[in-house]
């Protein structure tokens, strides 16, 4: 089961819940504009494969991965949404940019989803190469932005699934 997890791009696609019932926001970054269009396809792909409507899918574009959570923000404040995915790719370079980047939006789209609620899933990769990042753009190790929509679908269905009223147990 644990090692079944570790690549969700090769997922049970039949204990995936309906993606008919909810509305979707996607980020995109627009650095490093193969990677991050190879997962955006991946992301948008797998929600319709599992029911999502296109219309219910809305993606808007940030200029790095720098302004995800701000892109995400702006989105859970239309409160239109029952998960945001946030795509973008930081590849580690001469100095260390990435890691001031990647903890920045891994602190922000982590503290965004506890104060509000909503699931915002972290579909930015963090490669040391290029190479890398390609081998998990549809690569030897999947498509990250599969596994960021069958997380999105998830966390969607277990938020609704939560904000039902609690059954009755014993006495009313
Ligand atoms: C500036 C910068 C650099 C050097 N590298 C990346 C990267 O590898 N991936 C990425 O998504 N964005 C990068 N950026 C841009 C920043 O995320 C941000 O857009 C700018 O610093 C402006 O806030």
């Amino acid at each position: 089961m644990a090692s079944a997890l570790k690549n969700l791009s090769s997922y049970d696609e039949n204990n995936l819940p309906s993606a008919a019932q909810y509305v979707f926001g996607i980020v995109v970054s627009e650095w490093n504009a193969p990677i991050t269009h190879a997962l955006y396809e991946g992301c948008v792909e797998t929600l319709t494969k599992h029911g999502a409507l296109e219309e219910n899918i809305h993606t808007v574009q940030v200029p790095g991965s720098f302004e995800l959570p701000t892109g995400a923000k702006i989105l859970a404040s239309s409160r239109r949404f029952d998960a945001i995915v946030c795509i973008g790719c930081v590849i580690k370079g001469e100095t260390k940019h990435d890691e001031y980047i990647s903890h920045a939006v891994a602190t922000g789209l982590t503290g965004l989803s506890i104060t509000t609620g909503l699931p915002i899933i972290f579909g930015m990769l963090t490669p040391n190469t290029e190479e890398q990042a390609k081998e998990r753009a549809g690569g030897k190790y999947g498509n990250k932005g599969v596994e960021a929509a069958v997380t999105a679908i998830r966390m969607a269905a277990l938020r609704k699934e939560l904000s039902m009223p609690a059954k009755t147990i014993g006495f009313r």
